[in-house]
């Protein structure tokens, strides 16, 4: 499949559902990929880049204060947009799970890191605290159908399991916490292991597909959730480069 440029606009409200709507698909099986195809490219932001903003910190001074915390919640680097999820829907079997690195965020300086988690579905997703302070773990399920988790995370504790049920269905979990109300996060809760998150210059790179035709959905917290079709043939990479704004 060629590149394809495509600018759109969609309003993060309602967005959520249609990134979930693959809840009732039959179950992902995992195999032995030979010859499979890529996915690369990048996700540009179509526009200038919005002004760095900052957050003032009224909390914990000496702790979250230490840098300056910035908004996150649309980063532009190097002309992509940094942290938007790419996903592959509708792939029967495929690689292994364990090809995704385990689920675990940070909190340090009252960050999240990384802003986004990508963990499979019914899979704990453990929460740091090296902070030396007193954080709260608080999701939002949205429409996931997922419970509520709401969790004090003290001091002392350096290590949260946030349990599985909480994962337990595809979709895309917020996380926030309820002592510091500049804290964001997302937990991706994903049908199979090929999803990948962007860096730098918007890039990513989704690996061993096997050959087929398969939608790929492109979500960002701000920007909203992009659809399209893409062909992976053997052995050879597909370029999907795609304009947000
Ligand atoms: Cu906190």
């Amino acid at each position: 499949m060629q590149s394809k440029h495509a600018a759109f606009h969609l309003a993060a409200a309602g967005v959520l559902s249609l990134a979930l709507a693959g809840a009732a698909q039959a179950q992902y099986k995992e195999g032995d990929v030979k010859g499979g195809g890529s996915i690369a490219g990048a996700i540009k932001f179509d526009g200038a880049a919005p002004a760095p903003k900052v957050f003032s910190v009224n909390k914990d001074k000496e702790v979250c204060g230490k840098s300056p915390i910035r908004d996150e919640s649309l980063l532009v680097k190097g002309g992509g947009v940094v942290n938007v999820v790419v996903s592959l829907k509708g792939v029967a079997s495929g690689k292994k799970w364990s090809t995704l690195p385990k689920a675990e965020l940070d909190q340090k300086g009252c960050v999240y890191h990384p802003r986004i988690v990508v963990t499979k579905a019914g899979e704990d997703v453990t929460v740091l605290n090296n902070d030396n302070i007193l954080h709260n773990v608080h999701t939002h399920p949205e429409k996931t159908g997922n419970p509520v988790a709401n969790i004090a995370q003290p001091k002392f504790r350096k290590k949260l399991t946030l349990a599985k049920r909480y994962f337990a269905k595809p979709g895309i979990v917020k996380l926030t916490c309820d002592v510091h109300d500049w804290m964001a996060g997302y937990a991706v809760i994903a049908e199979n292991p090929y999803v990948a998150v962007t860096g730098e210059g918007g890039k990513f790179e989704i690996k061993d597909v096997p050959a087929g035709s398969y939608t790929l959905e492109i979500w960002h917290e701000k920007l909203g959730m992009k659809s399209q079709k893409v062909e992976v043939k053997a052995g050879a990479p597909t370029a999907v480069n795609v304009s947000l704004k």
